[in-house]
């Protein structure tokens, strides 16, 4: 059955793989699995067609057959479910790999995210200057503690997983302030999730759609 996802018609980073369609399609590219997918503009985003399958009017969305999904996190474990690659095969490894994606999104991603916002929405605010800092430094404290458990592993539990490969696509969005390097452990883990074939095919993806054109 064919797979489709909804990725923006112009994403605004411009292709840096920013954009949570990057995190689908790495996973189905880990899996093997072919894609096709349907841009949609700012309108058609928050149009009854899509809000139909996505409430709350936003990329991405996977459908295959009679099956609509949204939500990065509940897309991804469908496919890890159903194909090899993406999860151990073990109960408890499985288990464990789960409980990451979970950390990915709902530990590691929020104060990411609010950082994101403090930056480039509220930069320009008169309080800005005050809040930044402590914004930051919860950011730095999830980072110290994802790096101390981290230690020296190439992944978080034994071999790549979906907990990897979300977490992965959680910290590069921290890749322009400078706070990632401040984890020398975890630039380089990014860095090798970044340098899987798989992450290499789904960044040229959706780099093919968004490039400024002239380059
Ligand atoms: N929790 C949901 C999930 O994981 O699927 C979050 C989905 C989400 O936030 N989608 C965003 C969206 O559709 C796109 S990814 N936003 C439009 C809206 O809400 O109206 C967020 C995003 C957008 C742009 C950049 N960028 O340009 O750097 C990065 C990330």
């Amino acid at each position: 059955m064919t797979i489709t996802i909804t990725a923006f018609e112009r994403s605004p980073d411009g292709g840096k793989g920013l954009a949570r369609d990057t995190r689908v399609r790495w996973a189905l590219e880990e899996a093997g699995l072919p894609y096709q997918v349907r841009l949609v503009s700012f309108a058609e985003m928050k149009a009854p067609a899509h809000l139909a399958i996505h409430p709350f009017g936003q990329i991405p969305t996977f459908e295959e057959g009679s099956l609509a999904l949204f939500e990065t996190g509940s897309i991804i474990l469908h496919l890890a479910q159903q194909h090899a690659g993406l999860l151990p095969e073990d109960r408890d490894g499985r288990a464990r790999a789960i409980t990451w994606m979970f950390a990915a999104l709902n530990t590691v991603e929020p104060p990411i995210l609010e950082f994101v916002t403090a930056r480039i929405f509220e930069g320009d605010k008169s309080w800005s200057e005050e809040r930044l800092p402590l914004v930051k430094d919860r950011v730095r404290a999830r980072l110290a503690q994802l790096s101390a458990r981290l230690g020296a592993a190439d992944w978080l539990d034994g071999g790549f997983s979906a907990g990897d490969l979300l977490m992965v696509s959680v910290l590069l969005r921290l890749r322009t302030s400078g706070i990632l390097d401040e984890f020398e452990s975890l630039a380089a883990y990014v860095a090798r999730g970044e340098a899987r074939p798989a992450y290499i095919r789904a960044f040229a993806a959706q780099l093919a759609v968004n490039a400024p054109s002239g380059s």
